[in-house]
């Protein structure tokens, strides 16, 4: 039983089916006077904190909260390591709460042993556009698990939220919850073979040799689409046009503007890239490709300590075919050092993914909606959102 979801404004398990319930907000706004004023009561020894993530030293204690204790596979082999440059892009985006980032301290050390976030998003359900907080980054240290601290930490960020008239949220989580919005699958595309095998992140295939593997995992030494590029600054507009235009045939998207583009796809060494086609006679942004990058702690191996893993983000494809478009995504990914290239079967990804080698992997990525009811579960290809 969930004692603390059972509690809140998310579909139930018990109303699965039950199409008499009406979609959209299951809670109506209430006057922002009558939101708590004051902070929830956390356990005596711990007190909250707004995390400056303007600042390098605050930014570091969340990076390393974070890098020795957020999430890990299922057999705890790798953990996800988010470096300080991408928590910044992730967690300060355009109008973006300080207030959202919210830190857990030991009172007597001052030591951070708790972090949740929130950042504004517009989000799109079927023809209604909904002012969301996204929530990520929930994390309580090791040894503080299991003590009912997540739900204290969701109550609060919830709290601050609604303080800025916001009252509906997008999160993903492995887990799963009441009730997902959708069930998404990993699948992963091998770009350094040897390195995933030895890491214990893959297997040799059955009657397969390495030297085989390296064979079949083999790509071009340069993209092969003409006018094939890094996006660059003058690209926002081209490619926010292209994006919204594809975004639009999605059940549950994110509705970006200029702006958001300028933020969240403009390439960030280590962060992110973008790359787009511009057609060698009419230089119209015809397609476009990104990913971000998202390092994982391999736990335990004598012989290397990072899997350096792309993640697919948003990918549109017009004139090009999609699968010649990723497949010039896997090669710059490769040459920029990549052990591996990940992707969700969200949007049109199933286009690509078989044909281009991915298999599909352990996990699933389960979405959710805070506050907003959908009438039915969706299909993976149904949503146009990729949370980080
Ligand atoms: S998903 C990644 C979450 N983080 C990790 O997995 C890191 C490693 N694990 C931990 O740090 C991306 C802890 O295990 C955490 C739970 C902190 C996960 N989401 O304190 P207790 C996100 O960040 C429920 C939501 O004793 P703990 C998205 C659990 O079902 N709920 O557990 C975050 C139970 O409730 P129940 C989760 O292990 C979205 C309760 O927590 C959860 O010490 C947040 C147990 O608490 C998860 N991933 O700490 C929701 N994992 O009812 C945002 C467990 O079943 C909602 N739980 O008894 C929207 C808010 C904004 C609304 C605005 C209008
Ligand atoms: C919120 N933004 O389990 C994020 N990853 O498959 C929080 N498996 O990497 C939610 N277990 O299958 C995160 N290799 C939920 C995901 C948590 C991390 C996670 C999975 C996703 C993963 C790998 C390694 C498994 C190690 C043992 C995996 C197989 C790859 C193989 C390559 C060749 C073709 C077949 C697949």
């Amino acid at each position: 039983p969930h004692k603390f979801w059972e509690t809140q404004p998310v579909g139930q398990f018990k109303d699965i089916g039950d199409t008499s319930l009406p979609e959209g907000p299951i809670e109506a706004a209430t006057p922002l006077s009558e939101v708590k004023q004051e902070p929830y009561n956390l356990p005596a020894a711990y007190e909250w904190t707004t995390c400056d993530m303007k600042s390098d030293y605050v930014c570091s204690e969340v990076y390393n909260l974070l890098r020795n204790n957020y999430v890990e596979d299922d057999e705890n082999m790798f953990r996800f390591n988010y470096s300080k440059e991408f928590l910044t892009w992730a967690l300060r985006p355009p109008g973006y709460y300080p207030s959202w980032h919210i830190g857990v301290r030991a009172k007597t050390s001052k030591k951070l042993v708790a972090f949740i976030s929130g950042v504004p998003a517009r989000i799109r359900v079927r023809d209604d556009v909904v002012k969301m907080a996204e929530i990520n980054f929930l994390c309580v240290h090791k040894k503080l698990r299991s003590k009912r601290l997540a739900p204290v930490m969701i109550k609060e960020v919830t709290r601050r939220v609604h303080l800025e008239n916001i009252w509906q949220a997008a999160y993903t989580a492995g887990v799963v919850l009441p009730t997902p919005v959708a069930t998404c699958q990993y699948w992963h595309r091998t770009l350094n073979p040897k390195k995933l095998i030895d890491v214990g992140f893959s297997r040799l295939g059955a009657r397969m040799t390495m030297s085989r593997t390296i064979k079949l995992y083999k790509l071009q030494d340069a993209p092969v689409t003409p006018g094939f590029r890094k996006m660059e600054p003058c690209d926002v507009p081209a490619v926010t046009r292209l994006l919204r235009s594809y975004l639009s045939q999605f059940l549950v998207a994110t509705d970006f503007d200029e702006n958001d583009v300028e933020h969240w796809l403009l390439p960030r060494e280590d962060v992110v890239d973008s790359y787009l086609v511009e057609s060698p006679e009419t230089h119209d942004v015809t397609d476009f490709c990104s990913f971000y990058t998202l390092p994982s702690t391999i736990l335990g191996n004598p012989n290397y300590t990072t899997l350096k893993a792309a993640y697919s983000y948003y990918n549109v494809a017009t004139k090009t075919t999609f699968l010649q478009l990723m497949n010039d995504a896997l090669i710059v990914a490769k040459q920029k050092g990549f052990d591996v290239f990940n992707a969700l079967d969200v949007m049109h990804n199933e286009s690509f993914l078989k044909e281009l080698k991915f298999g599909p992997g352990d996990g699933q990525l389960h979405y959710y909606l805070y506050n907003y009811r959908l009438r039915s579960a969706l299909k993976p290809s149904e949503l146009g959102l990729v949370l980080l």
